[in-house]
């Protein structure tokens, strides 16, 4: 296979969309290696002619390494993420988070790929003293899935040095939008939200809501992967792939509120064990070094992913 795109977990809500930026931008070949655990063939349902899609897991390195074999670009998104589902059950989200990353990354090498773009995350930044966050603050890690994330950022920015691999880590903000999944416990909070507003019941906050998250549009994070992928001078780098912005999660659910036209209280609970109180990116670096432009705006995100779920009710 010639220069071929590689998006692994590109049958998950954030690969997927990669997956269409890639073929909206005229990409040739992309393959996709996902093991359907929380991907769905169903996102890459409009696409599914236009790209070689394999059911393959990032934890057999046999099973991968001839797929990543001479790919111009490996998109590192498989993974399996929630913190809480990480303490309750740490042996999966070790074996893919970490292992399944080493043997992306030894592929790609092995297989002289020429970049991989990898999934990071801002639960790597822990608590910090000060917001926003930046890239050159002192990682403080509070759960596995947060620690994982950031072994894989650190065997990004040593296959970089040590084997000259061009690795560039991307550190999402808490992803938001079209094809999240709800369904599981470990869903992202605004899939949980939506659902609970478009079926009026009122959603459960662990803690007191006043937790805040720089909640980033999906199709934001896609473009900034495209971004990542043709930049020059990069390798080893890591970046904030965040809005900007900060809003709580009071604050989110009163918005949704609003846009329904419904009264619905929340349910508070005891707050989440590994929990990262407020987060927020400084996207300085992105945009300096990508020409990361983020386009959608929290209201304007959230209306169009709300249309969506309404669309699947
Ligand atoms: C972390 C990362 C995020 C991404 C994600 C992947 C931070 C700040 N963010 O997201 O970048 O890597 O992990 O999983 O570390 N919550 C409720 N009710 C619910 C569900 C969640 O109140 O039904 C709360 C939860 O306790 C937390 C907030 O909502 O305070 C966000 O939780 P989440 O699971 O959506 O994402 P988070 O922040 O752990």
């Amino acid at each position: 296979m010639l220069s071929h795109y590689v998006v692994t977990g590109g049958a998950g809500f954030i690969g997927s969309a990669i997956v269409r930026g890639l073929l909206r931008e005229g990409a040739g070949t992309v393959v996709v290696i996902d093991n359907l655990l929380t991907g769905r063939e169903s996102n890459l349902e409009e696409v599914r002619g236009s790209i070689d899609f394999q059911r393959a897991d990032i934890r057999n390195y046999e099973e991968i390494a001839p797929l990543i074999r001479g790919a111009a670009v490996v998109f590192h998104e498989a993974a399996i993420p929630s913190v809480p589902r990480s303490i309750d059950d740490p042996v999966p989200s070790h074996e893919v988070n970490i292992d399944g990353t080493f043997n992306v990354l030894r592929a790609a090498h092995q297989g002289k790929a020429g970049r991989v773009v990898y999934a990071a995350s801002s639960s790597a930044y822990g608590d910090t003293e000060v917001l926003p966050k930046v890239e050159s603050m002192t990682p403080r890690p509070k759960s596995p899935y947060a620690l994982q994330k950031l072994v894989g950022e650190y065997y990004c920015a040593v296959f970089s040095d040590v084997y000259g691999l061009e690795t560039v880590a991307l550190r999402y903000f808490n992803v938001y939008g079209p094809r999240q999944d709800p369904s599981s416990p470990y869903s992202g909070v605004l899939s949980v939200f939506m659902k609970a507003i478009l079926e009026r019941r009122s959603p459960t906050i662990f803690g007191d809501g006043e937790q805040s998250r720089d909640f980033t549009y999906v199709e934001d994070v896609a473009d900034l992967n495209l971004k990542a992928a043709r930049a020059g001078n990069i390798s080893g780098q890591i970046y904030n792939g965040g809005n900007g912005g900060r809003v709580t999660l009071n604050q989110a659910w009163a918005l949704l509120q609003k846009m329904e036209g419904v009264e619905i209280p929340a349910i508070y609970r005891t707050p989440r064990a590994g929990d990262v109180r407020d987060s927020q990116a400084d996207t300085t670096a992105a945009v300096g070094d990508l020409g990361y432009a983020p386009r959608f705006s929290f209201e304007e995100g959230l209306r169009r992913t709300l249309e969506w779920y309404r669309g699947q009710a």
